[in-house]
């Protein structure tokens, strides 16, 4: 009854165990605290347990938590974890604190959600349990409508349920600029001051993206920073003539096209201005990955587009970050070593996706999993909702977006250079947090597991070997936690919701 599917689940069908009150969270190992802490909140925002943390032995009917290097599933998977529930007690056993906190999602989805003055209890299980892939994201698009340091922490607070622990900010686009550059302060005085439709706009200070980047990182999600270029870009142009090719500043921009605009590659003050944004942006994060972008530059010639992605590219390698792009960039023949890109074709790739894609392997690097018509979070899921895009093939729905695989779209790239999956949502058309989470939730669910649970045989067609049918009914199960939460959630046809 969990989301994402456990790698391995045994019912043994022993007496449940009880959380009665007194119940307490006992900690051991490096890391155990914090996340014992952690549980404790989570279990009072669920179902406003009082419950303990300490450092002792534990005794019946308490919740441990035990961090420890031969502690995890065999093999030492990182991010692994055991979960046993009996009558005796609970135990979250693990190698490293990740691990111990996906456990402890695990937990806080058996647990039930709703407290109905009974005892809470929780049917026996011997879980043992790790991810497909190191990196399971969503993308939140903060430049088309702008989302508050505490909007975006509550979005954090819903994707670490499903196991989600990388979420990608796209910080800069057409519409906005939302991230303080000191040496650039118009970027967010005026290029911040507006967004889609008008909408209030608003930026981060470098404070409050410490703060959000530290609040992501106790909860063992990685903040990824996109700084889109060098298409993407009229907020910056607007806000520094000297920035444009023809050295005169547009308007602010609030429609919802893309492709328009170019930042003036392969000139000395554009070099300065992607050397110090790149630089500051760096040195405000401590994760190991920085996005450039590098999508839909369809106003930069080809010649200038190679030119800039390569210095670009190169300036972020500097920094000692890896350097992250859309799949575009791999038209790039001089990739740094181990850069990241990011295929958000469909499917069945289209046009040199496939190959621009593969020239990131080709550079040693590997790549995050994106694609469009089953991963994107806009997109409407059914044809002619009001809210969300249309353009990739129509509507997705719940199922399309749990029936696919990630190691079968580009023939030649398989699990071993595959970084992960990625669900974007971009918000032109999204205006508010609710409306986030009603385009995210479900789908988001059917990505995170498509990036954590084991891949489907290969003999199997797609389609068989998940089983939309046994995940919809643990969809239903998880939802009661999401209405516990108070997170927003689209009820699709097909699952059983509560
Ligand atoms: C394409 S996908 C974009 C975004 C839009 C999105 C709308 C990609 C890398 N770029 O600029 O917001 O479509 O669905």
């Amino acid at each position: 009854m969990v989301v994402p599917r456990p790698a391995q689940l045994e019912n043994t069908g022993d007496a449940p165990f009880t959380l009665l009150p007194g119940a307490r969270i006992i900690v051991a190992g490096a890391g155990a605290e914090a996340v014992g802490r952690l549980l404790r909140d989570e279990l009072a925002t669920d179902c406003h347990r009082d419950l303990v943390v300490v450092h002792e032995p534990p005794a019946f009917g308490d919740i441990a938590i035990v961090i420890a290097d031969d502690e995890g599933p065999a093999g030492h998977a990182p991010e692994g974890y055991t979960l046993d529930v009996s009558a005796e007690g609970v135990r979250v056993g693990a190698a490293t604190s990740a691990g111990a906190f996906w456990g402890v999602q695990t937990l806080r989805q058996l647990v039930p959600a709703v407290c109905d003055g009974d005892p809470l209890t929780v049917d026996a299980v011997r879980i043992s349990d790790q991810p497909r892939f190191a990196y399971r994201g969503a993308m939140l698009d903060v430049a088309r409508h702008f989302f508050t340091p505490a909007e975006v922490k509550r979005f954090i607070d819903a994707i670490v349920l499903l196991k989600v622990n990388h979420l990608h900010l796209h910080l800069t686009d057409d519409q906005g600029w939302r991230i303080e550059i000191a040496s650039w302060p118009e970027l967010t005085r005026r290029g911040g001051s507006t967004g889609s439709d008008g909408s209030r706009g608003g930026y981060y200070t470098a404070d409050a993206y410490r703060d959000l980047v530290a609040y992501a990182a106790e909860r063992f999600v990685t903040i990824v920073p996109e700084l889109d270029m060098p298409g993407h870009t009229n907020a910056a142009l607007a806000s520094y003539p000297e920035l444009n090719p023809d050295g005169i500043a547009p308007a602010l921009y609030t429609g919802s096209e893309v492709g328009f605009s170019t930042l003036r590659t392969g000139d000395a003050v554009t070099e300065r201005f992607v050397r110090d944004v790149i630089g500051e942006v760096a040195a405000l994060t401590p994760g190991p990955y920085l996005h450039i972008g590098g999508d839909e530059s369809l106003s930069t010639s080809e010649q200038d587009f190679l030119g800039f992605i390569d210095h670009a590219m190169h300036v972020v390698a500097d920094t000692g970050k890896i350097p992250v792009g859309w799949h575009e960039m791999g038209r790039s023949p001089d990739l740094p070593e181990g850069a990241v890109g990011q295929y958000w074709s469909f499917r069945t790739p289209r046009e040199q996706a496939a190959d621009e894609t593969l020239s990131f392997v080709r550079a040693g690097g590997a790549v995050i999993m994106s694609p469009a018509d089953v991963a994107y979070l806009d997109i409407v899921y059914e044809d002619g909702d009001a809210i969300g895009q249309d353009w990739a093939d129509g509507a997705t729905d719940l199922r399309s977006s749990y029936e696919w695989d990630p190691a079968r779209i580009i023939p030649g790239l398989g699990d071993a250079h595959i970084l992960g999956v990625e669900a974007p949502l971009w918000t032109e058309t999204i205006a508010t947090i609710e409306e986030v989470e009603d385009m995210a939730f479900p789908r988001l669910a059917a990505v995170a597991e498509i990036g954590w649970s084991a891949a489907p045989a290969d003999t199997e067609a797609i389609d068989t070997a998940r089983d939309f049918d046994d995940f919809a009914t643990r969809l239903g199960r998880l939802a009661e936690h999401w209405d516990a939460l108070g997170t927003s959630y689209r009820r699709v046809p097909g699952v059983p919701w509560p």
